[in-house]
């Protein structure tokens, strides 16, 4: 087990063994076994191109024996950060067979984060594209790479410029070392509240028993087709069930590079796609689209919605528009996951978010005091069970206080549960904006605004958005003349900040409003900043 990655106490590993939910299987090994029984069934269609379970199979092999070549070996760190791409899958079960564990970045994160990443897990090498979406990842890497003395490799998927091309790293296969079912296989990345973001180790068990019982529940099979419109290395795209709960059904993955119906609707007529899965503001797009739209629909029989919440209005267009059946799903990258099940009424289809996995998945709504609150009362959601971390990685203060001590994670979630055991998103007590599925932890952007000279002190808070749910809005106590929006704007850009965590506002004030006991009242700002966009809105 690799060291700074918190496990479960033997005996609840016990448990989830005798349970069946942890069964010694690794993704290295579920490959090889749906290359055996599916072999010539396509895994990945990716643009034109179209790889058989034997082809994505013999891919893992060859390129692991190519990384270890280059010196990337078993519990080695590699920051992945491709686009929808069939390499990512390659790249993916290469690591994964060799033992070395990936890192999901994802494609929207700039120098800031990567460079963290690859830092703070002492990365070895980093996968990139040579560009996607107009950006250029090869001259982040070349940043990355000079100030990062780990960093020994870069390859690329396609032009390597300086770099070496992923294509040149196939070799021929070669004796590979076997990871234990119970290491760690890969770091998934929290959404955050903390000012910088933490790295979720997952093993090879947990994470297996999540997209296994997640393909069970979505009724997943051989026959089923997932569209991943959703960037792949997100866990709700990756593992709810996503696509390795498809490809462990023996299904396939359709990669769509963009989410937008003008690239996702062909795809779906073209390759009879089954099942997808979109954060709430893309599901709004798709619902505006569909009916003009001159591609057939009918295959799909199930719309995933999740990572945030979606409203029961757009919630019941999805079965008259699109034909097929809404299932809601809130999960989160640290584990638990609850979907609506596919015979659920309409009733909790449309007003809940789901209910959990497994029969294991402990849940506590809890208040301030971390007292259990009355039934149906609404407070925040604990959970612990077989797919649940019991820690970040090498996080050891902050894990005293996003866990509890016998173990369960602090969502910082506010929910209330409905007598049958369903879930209901109601808020959230966390410090951190969720615009639209995409998490922005206040406190990473606030620490970079205080290094503007112009920013005497700030407060980063959501603002209520028809489209994302929320955006972002920064107010700032400036020093001396307040700085324009687009001067703090550029500032974090150059500091190499992701796009979508740079405030959608800017708000200048002299003092910030204080709760009772002298801090910072984020409630009051919310209330102030939703007031103003209510009249402007009245007045327009
Ligand atoms: C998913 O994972 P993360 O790690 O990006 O974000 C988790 C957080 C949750 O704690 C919650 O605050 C929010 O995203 N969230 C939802 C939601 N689904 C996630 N809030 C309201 N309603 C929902 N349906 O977002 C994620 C991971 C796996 C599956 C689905 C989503």
């Amino acid at each position: 087990m690799l060291l700074g990655c918190p496990s479960w106490p033997e005996e609840f590993a016990a448990c989830y063994r005798q349970a069946g939910y942890w069964r010694g299987e690794t993704f290295g090994a579920m490959l090889r076994e749906r290359a055996i029984t599916h072999g010539n069934e396509i895994a990945i269609v990716c643009g034109e191109r179209r790889w058989s379970y034997h082809e994505l199979d013999a891919r893992a092999d060859s390129l692991a024996a190519g990384l270890l070549h280059c010196g990337v070996k078993p519990m080695d760190r590699v920051v992945v950060q491709l686009p929808n791409t069939a390499e990512f899958f390659a790249v993916c079960f290469a690591l994964f067979r060799l033992g070395a564990l990936p890192v999901f970045a994802l494609p929207a994160h700039r120098s800031l984060e990567i460079s963290y990443f690859c830092e703070f897990a002492e990365a070895v090498a980093y996968i990139i594209p040579d560009r996607f979406a107009g950006f250029d990842y090869r001259n982040l890497a070349e940043q990355i790479q000079a100030k990062t003395p780990s960093l020994r490799h870069v390859s690329v998927v396609g032009d390597p410029g300086a770099f070496t091309a992923l294509d040149a790293l196939y070799a021929d296969p070669v004796d590979l070392p076997k990871p234990h079912p119970s290491d760690v296989a890969f770091f998934q990345l929290s959404g955050g509240s903390t000012g910088v973001p933490k790295l979720i180790p997952r093993t090879h068990d947990d994470y297996i028993y999540s997209l296994r019982a997640s393909a069970e529940i979505c009724g997943l099979d051989a026959q089923s087709v997932y569209l991943c419109a959703l960037p792949a290395a997100h866990n709700f795209p990756l593992s709810s069930p996503g696509t390795l709960g498809t490809l462990y059904a023996g299904g396939r993955v359709v990669l769509a590079p963009y989410p937008s119906p003008d690239v996702a609707f062909p795809l779906i007529e073209r390759e009879q796609v089954t099942m997808t899965a979109l954060a709430p503001p893309l599901a709004m797009i798709w619902l505006e689209a569909a009916p003009s739209s001159r591609y057939d629909l009918s295959s799909l029989r199930v719309l995933q919605v999740g990572g945030a919440k979606f409203s029961a209005e757009a919630a019941q267009r999805v079965g008259p528009i699109l034909g097929c059946k809404l299932q809601q799903v809130y999960g989160m990258a640290e584990g638990l996951v609850n979907y609506t099940r596919l015979d659920d009424p309409d009733e909790i289809v449309l007003h809940t978010q789901g209910r959990p996995i497994s029969p294991d998945d402990e849940i506590r709504v809890v208040d301030d005091a971390g007292c259990a609150v009355e039934p149906g009362q609404t407070g925040q959601l604990l959970t612990r069970g077989p797919y649940t971390i019991r820690g970040y990685y090498k996080a050891e203060e902050h894990n005293a206080q996003a866990f509890t001590a016998d173990g369960f994670y602090c969502t910082g979630d506010l929910v209330r549960l409905t007598p049958e055991g369903y879930v209901i998103v109601e808020g959230r007590i966390k410090d951190q904006i969720n615009r639209g599925g995409d998490k922005v932890a206040a406190e990473e952007v606030e620490n970079l605004l205080l290094a503007h000279p112009a920013v005497h002190d700030v407060a980063v808070v959501s603002m209520p958005d028809q489209f994302l749910g929320e955006r972002t809005c920064a107010f700032v106590i400036s020093r001396g003349t307040p700085p324009k929006a687009a001067e703090l704007n550029a500032f974090l850009r150059e500091r190499g900040l992701a796009i979508y965590k740079i405030p959608d506002r800017f708000e200048f004030i002299d003092a910030f409003p204080q709760t009772g006991v002298g801090k910072v009242s984020k409630q009051a700002l919310r209330e102030t900043i939703a007031q103003r966009l209510q009249s402007t809105a009245n007045v327009s």
